[in-house]
């Protein structure tokens, strides 16, 4: 009998880490602040096409409207008023269509969603909502869902402001408010019935599972009864059985009162460390070089490779939220970007996350971006604005687009086909030059050091001509950039100089153009 408990248990948890990607696909983009219909014409023009697997949407949940009319900063989104479906992004109607666009051409949708808290306390009251509803954060009252100062937290949390105020004290930070938003109770059944009732609702529309935001913030004992009032996914697009694929947001770098694996048995996990790390190794800050790397993942002391969702950056560290270091490598340093992105797309570790952005004007003032809450591309009644295509097929108005740029989408597209393959065939020059293959379906090469680079290499793939899909990729059977030759000895000679425009070299088994006769 226990025995079976624990297996159900177990079975249940480990389910809950799997992204049920279709056609072996393995990377997610978040599109954030995207439109539903821009996203939905996105799956269908752009990523089923080439291979992601899935999309982390903003939250889709009724919001607080900061700002009359046009200030709107992106993170109003962080600050629902209730669980309508209507959001800055677009109503439930234009919600469903993209879930359902999206799954008929392969590509998931991941939701992010917001359960520890309601908006700020400061957030007044009336119906300066997403949709109109009334709210009113001063007396705790949302009559949409419902909720009354009932389901709040007020009195088990113990700080004399009700805000966290030590993140040494891991009930401060479960119970108190973070950054005074009105903290959910979250072990009332009732809150737990509204909370998992609308992730049903998402689920049943055909989502493939969530990003939890804030997980740090709540007791993993809650998270675990709403996760289990789960519906298993919709059977139209997934296999009878499957289970929502959890990533929870918890902030651990080390040093504080709550940990990562406090949360590791009920999904994965986002792997704060990996985003820093990356970027203090590209950057080659702090002593770090790439030829470190070799036992990248859990040698350097991140999370088990099942449980991680890694990312170069995300919406917060890419503007100094959440853990935001001036190591974290954005989009504003396309060359260092690009380099660390196509790193964790060709290393075997953790589900992979591409950050997707829109621009802002970022302006430093002692050393802070004074506008890091500016929100997306709008019009002038504070609307998100659509994100237009180029002839190039780069995106306009701001939109930055990074999973478009060749050098990324190639690499997705090398995850997908080095999937399953062991890392292998190791080399460094104990500098920043370093390379590794995925078995035999895939091989990179990086020259991250002040000079060129110039070896003659065991790829272990076969012989062949390939593209390399950085400086170009395969078209029409031929090479848009360079060409290189694996001999039947699996061997290859790169030259790479540090001065190239994007110092790295990938090929694989697709971008074989030629083979060996
Ligand atoms: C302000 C004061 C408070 C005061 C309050 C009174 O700072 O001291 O008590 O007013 O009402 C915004 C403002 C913030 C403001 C708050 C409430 O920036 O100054 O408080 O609203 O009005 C995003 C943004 C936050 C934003 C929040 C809600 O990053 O700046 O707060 O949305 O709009 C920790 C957590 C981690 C979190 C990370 C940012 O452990 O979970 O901080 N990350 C997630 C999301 C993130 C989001 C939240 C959590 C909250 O990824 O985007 O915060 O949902 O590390
Ligand atoms: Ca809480």
């Amino acid at each position: 009998m226990k025995w079976l408990i624990l297996v159900a248990l177990f079975g249940l948890s480990a389910a809950q880490h799997n992204p049920h990607m279709k056609h072996g696909r393995t990377s997610i983009v978040h599109l954030f602040e995207w439109k539903w219909s821009d996203i939905a014409a996105e799956c269908e023009r752009y990523l089923g096409p080439n291979g992601f697997g899935g999309v982390q949407i903003s939250p889709p949940t009724e919001h607080i409207i900061l700002g009359n009319p046009v200030w709107r900063a992106w993170y109003q989104r962080y600050q629902p008023i209730g669980y309508n479906l209507c959001s800055r992004s677009g109503n439930e109607a234009q919600l469903r269509d993209m879930i359902t666009r999206c799954n008929n051409v392969g590509v998931n949708i991941y939701v992010d969603v917001v359960i520890n808290h309601m908006c700020g306390s400061g957030g007044g009251e009336g119906t300066h909502s997403s949709c109109g509803s009334w709210f009113s954060a001063t007396r705790e009252d949302f009559p949409s869902v419902p909720y009354s100062n009932l389901d709040f937290n007020d009195h088990k949390c113990k700080t004399g402001s009700g805000e966290i105020e030590n993140y040494g004290d891991k009930y401060q930070v479960r119970d108190c408010r973070l950054v005074g938003l009105l903290d959910l109770a979250l072990e009332k059944d009732y809150v737990r019935g509204k909370v998992a009732g609308f992730m049903n609702k998402l689920i049943d529309m055909g989502v493939a599972g969530f990003r939890v935001d804030a997980c740090k913030h709540m007791w993993p004992g809650d998270l675990q009864n709403v996760y289990g009032r789960l519906h298993n996914l919709n059977t139209k697009w997934f296999s009878g059985g499957s289970r929502p694929f959890i990533y929870q947001e918890v902030i651990d770098l080390g040093g504080e009162a709550i940990s990562a694996g406090e949360y590791t048995g009920l999904g994965r996990v986002t792997e704060f460390k990996y985003s820093a790390k990356i970027g203090n190794v590209i950057r080659k800050w702090s002593g770090e070089k790439l030829s470190y790397t070799k036992n990248w993942g859990e040698g350097w002391g991140f999370m088990a490779n099942g449980n991680a969702l890694v990312f170069v950056d995300n919406h917060d560290n890419q503007r100094g939220h959440g853990a935001g270091g001036a190591s974290v490598l954005t989009f504003w340093d396309p060359r260092m970007y690009k380099m660390a992105t196509a790193y964790m797309l060709a290393h075997p570790y953790g589900v992979t996350r591409v950050m997707s952005s829109f621009r802002w004007d970022r302006h430093f003032v002692n050393g802070k971006d004074v506008n890091d809450w500016m929100g997306p591309p709008a019009y002038s009644d504070g609307s998100t604005k659509p994100v237009p295509i180029n002839p190039d097929s780069t995106c306009g108005d701001n939109w930055v687009c990074e999973h478009r740029w060749r050098q990324i989408k190639n690499m997705v597209i090398f995850r997908n086909v080095v999937n399953g393959q062991p890392h292998s065939n190791w080399w460094d020059n104990q500098s920043n030059q370093v390379a590794f293959g995925r078995g035999n379906r895939g091989f990179i090469v990086f020259n991250n050091d002040d000079w060129t680079l110039d070896v003659t290499l065991n790829t272990g793939m076969p012989g062949g001509t390939y593209c390399d899909v950085i400086s170009g990729q395969k078209e029409n059977g031929r090479c848009t950039g360079k060409q290189i030759t694996v001999g039947g000895d699996g061997r290859a000679h790169f030259k790479i100089s540090n001065s190239d425009q994007d110092p790295f070299v990938a090929i694989h088994a697709d971008s074989n153009c030629k083979d060996v006769v």
